[in-house]
């Protein structure tokens, strides 16, 4: 057997420059470079692996080992799950760091191969620095933490152990139904240990990624359950997307009349003005879509997890027998609802549900129903994109102006705050790619990180991240990565004191907005809208601190010098920041729609007693889907 010796992290690395993932016989290179922040556990083990041959894998510097995370999740999504990022760190608070990344891309579903250096296997000179120790337990780090948000989780402490973890971590990060945050852990002394591999470990190797169909009974099953249906309603879920389903779906909702309603992972599996578009559904959902969702008879979900969001906390589908056909490559996904559960690929499942309903379509009463629905919607999203509202303007008209000035192909990215929900209601989607939000995880800090994989992963679009104050104050500082790496994105900072969202909510339950508004504290303010202490106004000013970072920076006064500084933007080839404030207060309505957040049951508040009420009225329309 032909070997190569070589110590653990040069191995690691030469293995992972040979792999590949092939979908419809086309090969993808699956990592594509490696994020890192050195410290003392990883500087001379992966650090020296990727200095000696930086031919193997790209090195990317970051500031912020959560970032790069969301860096690697938001490129990975773009990329439709076929490639990735690695993500190196050192021991301790730089591997902990990653911990909420982790989460975010496995709650999404999202792949990322996560490498923290661990403390040394010897054990010899333990404690080290940074190390946790556990009294009752030796061989716990702090790495065991990222094991309930890992769907691969390993600890090399044998240099040839690398061999079957490397292989069980491709094999889940390629894993359509299983994919997540992977980590191995690589204790410090084990990075530097040498070994003979086998030089067949680094051979190139080219993952399948395939498209299995589910059962034919089942599939017989769900085009009878599906022909019988006078009312059904298709929602579209990340899973159309990723699966590149896209224009399957447009032509079997254009032959069948069906109507398609979409999630936040899944808007943009069709374009806004395509005649079965109904837009988003559940809380942050359309009337049209909303309306349809509540009298449907069949529910055909696609690559979609039914998060509480989409279907209204279960109090979007209130027709009596409504049935779930669930199309997913998850079963535990396909079971959902008491779903009729077709497990299998997106694209190929909905293929053979079509040759299976050849010939049939909705009535035309229905498709007359979605129409009227979608010219009463396209009007509402008109009216919000030009409300005229002052002295500043509502965050509604901020939306549609990047809409209508940015162009077909572009991407805007979001995560958290106020705009993901009207994102989802109001953002006309022209791409599929081009509507990537992160609601999975809805992590503040994740849009200007994320937006930096999304423009790795596609530098020939522009990329708009929206982001809130709240959530630029968490996680700016990749705005440097992003010039570092001329890599341009086009941030539009909205500024509106605070946690809009949350007082928004806390408003509706009868506590003030407390502490969601950004106020001095010496005079007593609660950082609440009641008004009644309201405390200066901090002297934070975002624009500079977006300046220091080093953004070409615009600051817009109103809409038209938000389009004009929009239009400026495309001129300029670093990270531009356009700082626009908006109202607090000015939101866009909800659509006869839900969302369970509990209240408390006793208050001596009159305004959190009035919420309990209207919690219980909302909550009794909740279902349970057997
Ligand atoms: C890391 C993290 N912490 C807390 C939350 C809860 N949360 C959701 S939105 C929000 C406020 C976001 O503020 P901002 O970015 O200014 O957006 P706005 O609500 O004003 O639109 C908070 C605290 C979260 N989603 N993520
Ligand atoms: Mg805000």
């Amino acid at each position: 057997m032909k070997t190569l010796t070589l110590t653990m992290a040069q191995a690691l690395v030469r293995f992972l420059s040979a792999q590949y993932v092939q979908r419809d016989g086309v090969e993808h290179r699956f990592i594509e470079g490696c994020f890192g922040i050195f410290g003392h556990g990883n500087v001379t083990g992966v650090g020296q692996a990727l200095a000696e041959h930086p031919e193997l894998l790209t090195y990317y510097q970051a500031r912020n080992e959560q970032a790069m995370v969301h860096t690697a999740a938001g490129f990975a999504k773009m990329r439709n799950r076929l490639a990735t990022l690695a993500c190196t760190t050192s021991i301790g608070p730089g591997a902990t760091n990653m911990l909420t990344g982790a989460a975010a891309a496995t709650v999404n579903r999202l792949p990322v191969l996560l490498l923290p250096g661990d403390v040394f296997a010897s054990r010899r000179p333990d404690p080290v620095l940074q190390q946790l120790e556990t009294p009752w337990r030796g061989e716990l780090s702090v790495n065991d933490c990222f094991v309930p948000v890992c769907r691969y989780w390993d600890r090399i402490t044998r240099a040839e152990q690398l061999i079957p973890a490397a292989l069980s971590a491709m094999r889940t990060l390629t894993n359509q139904a299983e994919t997540g945050a992977v980590m191995l852990a690589l204790p410090q002394d084990v990075q530097t240990e040498a070994f003979d591999y086998p030089l067949q470990f680094f051979e190139r190797r080219a993952w399948p990624i395939g498209r299995p169909l589910p059962d034919s009974g089942a599939l017989d099953h769900a085009a009878d359950t599906i022909r019988a249906a006078h009312r059904p309603l298709i929602i579209a879920g990340g899973g159309v997307i990723y699966s590149e389903a896209t224009a399957a779906l447009d032509r079997f909702a254009l032959r069948t009349g069906v109507p398609v309603a979409e999630t936040q992972a899944g808007k943009g599996s069709l374009p806004f003005d395509h005649p079965q578009a109904v837009g988003a559904i559940g809380a942050t959902g359309t009337l049209a879509a909303n309306r349809l969702a509540a009298a449907a008879d069949v529910v055909i979900g696609m690559g979609t997890r039914y998060s509480d969001f989409t279907t209204a906390s279960k109090t979007a589908f209130q027709s009596p027998g409504v049935r779930f056909v669930n199309l997913n490559i998850s079963d535990f996904d396909a079971h959902k609802h008491a779903g009729l559960a077709l497990t299998g690929d997106a694209l190929a499942t909905l293929g053979a549900l079509d040759a299976r309903l050849e010939g049939w379509s909705v009535e035309a009463g229905y498709r007359r129903l979605t129409e009227q629905l979608r010219a009463e919607w396209d009007h509402e999203v008109t009216r919000l994109y030009h409300l005229g509202h002052g002295p500043l303007p509502a965050q509604s008209e901020v939306i549609g102006a990047v809409n209508e000035l940015s162009g077909p192909r572009d991407v805007v990215v979001c995560a958290a705050g106020s705009m993901p929900g009207d994102l989802h209601k109001l953002w006309r989607t022209r791409d599929a790619k081009g509507y990537h939000v992160e609601y999975g995880y809805s992590t503040m800090g994740y849009e200007i990180a994320g937006g930096l994989g999304v423009k790795m992963a596609d530098p020939t679009r522009e990329v708009y991240v929206m982001v809130g104050d709240g959530s630029y104050l968490m996680m700016a500082q990749e705005i440097v990565t992003s010039i570092q790496e001329d890599l341009k994105l086009t941030v539009v900072l909205v500024d509106n004191e605070g946690f809009a969202s949350i007082g928004g909510l806390s408003r509706a339950k009868g506590t003030a907005g407390f502490g969601t508004k950004y106020r001095h504290r010496s005079d007593g303010s609660l950082g609440d809208d009641s008004g009644a202490r309201d405390g200066e106004a901090l002297p934070v000013d975002l624009a500079l601190n977006a300046q220091g970072l080093g953004a070409h920076v615009i600051r817009a006064g109103d809409i038209e010098e938000l389009r004009d500084a929009l239009v400026a933007a495309k001129a300029i080839d670093r990270t531009v920041v356009i700082y626009v404030r908006a109202d607090r207060y000015q939101g866009v309505p909800d659509y006869e729609s839900w969302w369970e957040v509990p209240v408390a049951e006793v208050s001596e508040s009159d305004g959190v007693r009035k919420a309990r009420q209207e919690h219980e009225h909302g909550a009794a329309r909740r279902r349970w889907d057997l």
